[in-house]
């Protein structure tokens, strides 16, 4: 499994790789279709990229107020032009952000998270936060958070599955893992992806999961944890307080 990637994700280029679209605003309330291409250091759209849990780049969007998250695998045509098939946006200020590894140049092997900024135009309302908690449900699975986390530290959180009050063993690997959990800091978006550290042994795991987190900043981050049981992909979302 990869660590941390390089940087918190709210720039656009890092080490000579950029993140370029056309693209400031989309409409709202319909699907829509962010295009965009990963630059290397000559300038040219990187069109080969390592696979990280099976694809070749994962793409995240979220809400200023941290709702509407999406996490999607775009298409890349063969000039490096890459079609994020984005579920309907509500206006407001939204980040779009890709994650990858290229296969060539100077970043070679190296983990990047780059993003920009998309407007939607219309009437925004704000969510408020929901405050910190130490569990939630989804799809009848409620899930318990544990875990002290600290700004700057590796941090160890477990998060336990169970329904009906029974331990859940049944989760299937989605995308080579039991988990992934995405996290954005409120306030600046700052972005963190983490898998469980539990080894991957077929359509039965469950029912806890080990990360090894490190957030950088302290504050609330909105953690969204995607989990398959069956062929059910779950998201779940939760708000945790980092000291
Ligand atoms: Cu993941």
């Amino acid at each position: 499994m990869k660590g941390m990637p390089v940087g918190n994700g709210l720039t656009a280029q890092q080490g000579g790789y950029a993140l370029k679209s056309a693209i400031a605003t989309l409409p709202a309330g319909k699907r829509a279709l962010y295009r965009f291409a990963i630059t290397g250091p000559g300038g040219r759209p990187v069109t080969r990229f390592a696979l990280t849990q099976t694809m070749r780049l994962h793409f995240y969007t979220i809400r200023s107020d941290l709702t509407g998250f999406q996490h999607l695998h775009p298409v890349m045509a063969r000039d490096g032009t890459w079609t994020a098939d984005l579920a309907a946006l509500r206006p407001g200020h939204w980040r779009m952000y890709t994650q990858f590894t290229p296969d060539t140049g100077p970043g070679r092997g190296q983990d990047f998270v780059l993003s920009r900024p998309v407007t939607v135009p219309g009437t925004a309302s704000t969510t408020a936060l929901p405050a910190a908690s130490s569990s939630t449900t989804v799809d009848g699975y409620v899930l318990t958070l544990h875990g002290d986390l600290r700004a700057g530290l590796a941090s160890p959180l477990t998060v336990t599955v169970r329904r009906n009050g029974e331990p859940v063993t049944d989760l299937r690997p989605y995308l080579d893992t039991y988990a992934h959990l995405t996290a954005f800091h409120q306030g600046d978006q700052a972005f963190a992806h983490f898998h469980p550290r539990n080894k991957v042994t077929g359509d039965h795991g469950g029912p806890t999961l080990e990360f090894m987190t490190d957030l950088p900043t302290s504050g609330n981050w909105r953690l969204f944890l995607q989990f398959q049981t069956a062929d059910v992909l779950h998201t779940a979302a939760v708000t945790l307080y980092v000291g």
